[in-house]
């Protein structure tokens, strides 16, 4: 009844009640586009509400590309002087609880959603205003800096990232160096720019991202970094320390991003974990133990051809070290490393488990390509635990666990793409801001590194 009377007073314009509109977008690089949808929203009423997107909310509805901050939105649209209030959205749902607390009288939102929010009806009249053609945020991002990528790698190793590309403004596949032309032409026409040498890629493009075997890595990155591109690579990045500061220095000299690609790192769940035990969540962190295994690679004793594959301590090794190092930091006191190998002389490790002994803590990583084991993380803390159900590093999910169950926590957070798409937001916006992304510090990619030399080594390593 009091809808149909406030639709009615709106519709009649009865003076003294002021008609109140509310519209809603993330208005990244506001443009004319929602210069006019304000406009036309504010001529609709007395007073317009206009609700930003949170970061995390956009994240979660699979917006992964907004360049600008929040505060920036905001005050762009306080600048645009057509809105005489400015909330944030952050969840879903949240219209139909903003349109009764603010008692709105109209919704309005662009064409581009027609008919999607007729559900709110029920609490308010919704008009759907015209979109304005020609201009967007995506095609602004786009314009600014298009980042030319090249990747390297088998057909296998490289067929997420193409796949995950899509989903990232400013960047675009230019071409590939693979083994297998011809599968690869079957795979994907549209790329067609295939290079004979790495050289030859390099021309072609402004970055590369490397998934080559690790021994081409250190070679591989100091001749793109010497040819002025920018590099992501997967983990681990060198095989050995010298190496390692010998690749960030050029960068550094030549102004370029060289980034450790490891995926977990950039998923929202793990970089929500790492902040929450920062701040004592579960009291002082004593313990890591983190698994990583997969026998894809190796099914059915299949040990032919591995010199081309990943042995499980490049493989899995950073991917389990990550947690460790950014919890504990890179200054253990000691460390043992226990391997298996299917080939000790070519370093192909079957299975490593490494033991660390901090001042405080402890922490320990089991990895294998040639055993199966439970993926999971548990980070032990003073007060509880922490604990993340397998596949741990496609983290959506996890619990605080404490002693009184009651104060047990869960949380979830949407990831998409197994975090590759973040991680290629996260290079791209490195590129463009020429400001290093902060998912990875290079401490814990050396002692990823470092770690990784000492299995080469044998140093504190026995054999089983
Ligand atoms: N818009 C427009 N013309 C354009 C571009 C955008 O009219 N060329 C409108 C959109 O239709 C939307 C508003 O401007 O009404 C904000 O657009 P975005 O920033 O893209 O936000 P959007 O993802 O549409 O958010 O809860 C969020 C909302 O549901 C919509």
């Amino acid at each position: 009844m009091l809808l149909l009377l406030r639709g009615f007073i709106s519709n009649h314009s009865i003076s003294n009640t002021m008609v109140k509109v509310i519209t809603y977008g993330t208005f990244d690089l506001l443009h004319y586009g929602h210069i006019r949808l304000l406009e036309r929203a504010k001529a609709l009423g007395d007073y317009l509400i206009v609700g930003v997107t949170a970061e995390d909310f956009d994240k979660e509805r699979g917006k992964i590309n907004v360049q600008q901050s929040l505060m920036e939105r905001i005050e762009a649209i306080k600048n645009s002087g057509l809105a005489d209030e400015v909330i944030v959205e952050e969840y879903e749902g949240q219209k139909i609880d903003d349109i009764q607390r603010y008692e709105v009288d109209i919704f309005a939102i662009g064409s581009d959603w027609s008919g999607k929010f007729d559900y709110l009806k029920e609490y308010c009249k919704v008009v759907y205003l015209d979109r304005t053609v020609g201009v967007s945020s995506t095609g602004l991002r786009s314009e600014r800096n298009l980042v030319r990528l090249g990747l390297v790698g088998s057909i296998g190793g490289i067929r997420k990232y193409i796949a995950e590309s899509s989903f990232v403004n400013g960047l675009v596949v230019e071409g590939v160096l693979v083994g297998d032309k011809e599968q690869f032409t079957k795979e994907y026409p549209e790329i067609v720019f295939m290079a004979d040498s790495f050289d030859e890629l390099l021309k072609k493009v402004d970055a590369v991202y490397i998934v080559s075997p690790p021994s081409n890595h250190y070679r591989q990155i100091r001749i793109a970094l010497l040819q002025g591109k920018h590099v992501l690579c997967e983990s681990p990045i060198a095989l050995n320390v010298e190496q390692y500061k010998e690749l960030v220095a050029l960068a550094q000299e030549k102004g370029l991003v060289l980034m450790d690609a490891i995926k977990t790192a950039y998923g929202m769940a793990y970089n929500r974990l790492v902040l929450l035990l920062k701040s004592g969540k579960i009291g002082r962190v004593v313990s890591v133990d983190a698994v990583c295994t997969s026998l894809q690679d190796l099914q059915s004793n299949d040990y032919k051809d591995l010199e081309k594959k990943w042995n499980s301590i490049c493989a899995w090794g950073p991917t389990a070290l990550l947690p460790v190092f950014q919890l504990l930091g890179p200054d253990y006191k000691s460390k043992i490393i226990t391997s298996s190998f299917i080939d000790a002389e070519h370093h192909f490790d079957m299975f490593s488990k490494i033991a660390f002994i901090y001042e405080h803590a402890v922490a320990s990583i089991k990895v294998g390509k040639g055993v199966k084991s439970e993926g999971e993380l548990i980070i032990s803390g003073t007060q509880g635990y922490v604990y993340v159900p397998a596949p741990w590093w496609k983290m959506d999910y996890f619990e605080l666990r404490y002693e009184d169950s009651n104060r047990n926590r869960r949380y979830f957070y949407q990831l998409d793409g197994e975090g590759i798409r973040y991680e290629l937001v996260s290079f791209v916006k490195a590129i463009e801001s020429g400001r290093p992304s902060h998912y990875i510090q290079p401490v814990t990619s050396m002692a990823i590194v470092q770690t990784v030399e000492d299995f080469y080594n044998r140093n504190n390593l026995i054999e089983i």
